[in-house]
């Protein structure tokens, strides 16, 4: 079994103890960073995902699969880290009220900062009144991010996109959307000025708004 795919079957058995040697291993041998989180980590939560969509698996062993993914994030981020000391812009993201899901925002968190983005991460449950405040505290921010994985909380993401909107801000702020729930319809519908699959796109599309 390659190194990959020994990192995706412990993250996706959700196996903590073997992730970080694993990924240091990989790491060691040459696999990049990128290579390791796309062809390894992520599908192995998406796998968690399925098997728990057809009732083959259940939320304790969801759980031990994502804090595998924040190990593993957390292993990876120093090397995928912007080597560039140049600040490209500030960003600033969370999942919205009603939404503990945190696995892809913390993905989009590091792919920002890998592509040079300062990046405020407000947590998940985050309210419309907290996105508000972090924004008015922070003038030089010039990209919100917004992260829904249920089909409950698309409303909180809708208000906070219509709010965002109707402050008396001058900047030109981008509102960016994304995770399981959201479709570029949707945000579209929504006023969201960019929506994108993944986090790597997202990062990519991002820098396309400062130029
Ligand atoms: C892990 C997980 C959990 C974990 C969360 C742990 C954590 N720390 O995040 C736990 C067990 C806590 C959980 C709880 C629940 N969950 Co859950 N969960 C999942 C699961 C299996 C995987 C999600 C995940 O991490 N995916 C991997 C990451 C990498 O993908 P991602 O988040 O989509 O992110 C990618 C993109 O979407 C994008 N992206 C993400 N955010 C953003 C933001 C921007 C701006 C951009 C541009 C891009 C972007 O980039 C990422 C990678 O490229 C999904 C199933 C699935 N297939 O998605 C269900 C799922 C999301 N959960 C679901 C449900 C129903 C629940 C619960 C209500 C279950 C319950 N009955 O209690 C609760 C809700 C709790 C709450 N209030 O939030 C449903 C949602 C259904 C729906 N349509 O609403 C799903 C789809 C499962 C299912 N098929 O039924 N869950």
């Amino acid at each position: 079994m390659s190194k990959l795919e020994e990192i995706r079957t412990v993250v996706e058995a959700g196996r903590l103890r073997y992730v970080e040697e694993l990924i240091r291993q990989a790491l060691t041998e040459g696999c990049s960073p990128s290579q390791i989180l796309e062809q390894a980590m992520v599908p192995a939560m998406r796998s968690a995902g399925e098997h728990y969509k057809n009732n083959e698996s259940d939320i304790p062993k969801i759980l031990a699969a994502a804090r595998c993914m924040r190990m593993g994030l957390d292993v990876l981020e120093p090397y995928i880290e912007n080597q560039d000391s140049q600040i490209l812009g500030k960003v600033i993201l969370g999942t919205v009220e009603g939404d503990l899901h945190d696995v892809g925002k913390n993905l989009v968190a590091i792919m920002f900062r890998s592509a040079g983005f300062q990046v405020i991460d407000l947590g998940v449950d985050v309210s419309e009144k907290q996105f508000l405040r972090a924004v008015k505290e922070n003038p030089d921010v010039s990209i919100v991010c917004l992260s829904s994985l249920l089909t409950t909380s698309m409303g909180a993401m809708r208000q906070v996109v219509r709010a965002l909107r109707e402050t008396k801000d001058h900047r030109m702020l981008k509102i960016m959307v994304g995770g399981g729930s959201v479709t570029r319809e949707f945000a579209d519908e929504i006023g969201a000025d960019a929506y994108s699959e993944t986090a790597v796109e997202a990062a990519e599309l991002a820098k396309t708004f400062l130029i």
